[in-house]
């Protein structure tokens, strides 16, 4: 049988445009936004799963999926083991600290000893380790930019792109702690063919951003 990629999408989000848009350019077609969770292309040996974000680098490390789209963030905060095979430039953004407007910040290590509300626990934890600074890790999966008005915490760490969040709930940014975009990832071990079909997907998508610059 010869071999059929498997690629994970995000079902609906930040991502999913830009995502169905690079296939495109790249001249694979697939049926999306029909509400179908699987889509099968009619020019490319390409099958794709429409899925959360924060499940794709999961199944791609499970061998589910041969490849995904990713933001950086999701892929580094869930440590899982797939290869980041290349960046695609878009959904770009940064995940910073931000504490309540009115904070007389002096540094980094103003957060000693302090509550701190995020979704990202494992890029926050490392960075706070490396700069020295003990502080409480307080896990929310969203909504976090409320948590210093309601006294959750301190400071939040969270994703910011325009930074309108911020600022519509009090907050100043005072450090970011990573950058990230989407990315292509992969599963680990790929047979030869699948590998062939990937060098094959990742010359259209050079070809592509190639011509944008
Ligand atoms: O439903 P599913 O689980 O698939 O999606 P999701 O809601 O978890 O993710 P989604 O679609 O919001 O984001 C997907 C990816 O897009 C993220 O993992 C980032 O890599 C990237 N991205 C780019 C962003 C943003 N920009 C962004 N602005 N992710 C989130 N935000 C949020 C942020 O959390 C905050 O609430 O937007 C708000 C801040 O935006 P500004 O413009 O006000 O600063
Ligand atoms: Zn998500």
């Amino acid at each position: 049988m010869s071999s059929v990629l498997r690629i994970a999408l995000q079902k609906s989000g930040r991502l999913s445009e830009d995502s169905y848009q690079l296939f495109k350019e790249c001249g694979i077609r697939f049926d999306y936004g029909t509400g179908k969770l699987k889509s099968v292309s009619s020019n490319f040996p390409a099958e794709f799963l429409f899925l959360r974000d924060d499940d794709i680098p999961g199944y791609v490390e499970d061998g589910v999926a041969d490849l995904g789209i990713v933001g950086e963030n999701v892929a580094v905060e869930m440590g899982r083991q797939v290869q980041t095979i290349h960046k695609l430039g878009f959904s770009k953004c940064r995940l910073s600290i931000a504490v309540p407007r009115a904070t007389d910040w002096t540094g980094i290590q103003h957060l000693e000893g302090r509550n701190i509300a995020t979704s990202y626990p494992n890029l926050l934890g490392n960075y706070l380790k490396e700069q020295g600074v003990r502080a409480e890790i307080h896990e929310i999966s969203g909504s976090v930019e409320i948590a210093p008005s309601i006294g959750l915490a301190e400071a939040v760490c969270d994703i910011v792109s325009s930074g309108s969040t911020l600022l519509s709930n009090g907050l100043k940014e005072v450090e970011t702690i990573f950058r990230s975009e989407a990315i292509l990832i992969a599963r680990p071990e790929l047979d030869a063919d699948k590998q062939t079909l990937i060098d094959k997907l990742l010359f259209r998508i050079k070809s592509v951003q190639a011509a944008k610059n």
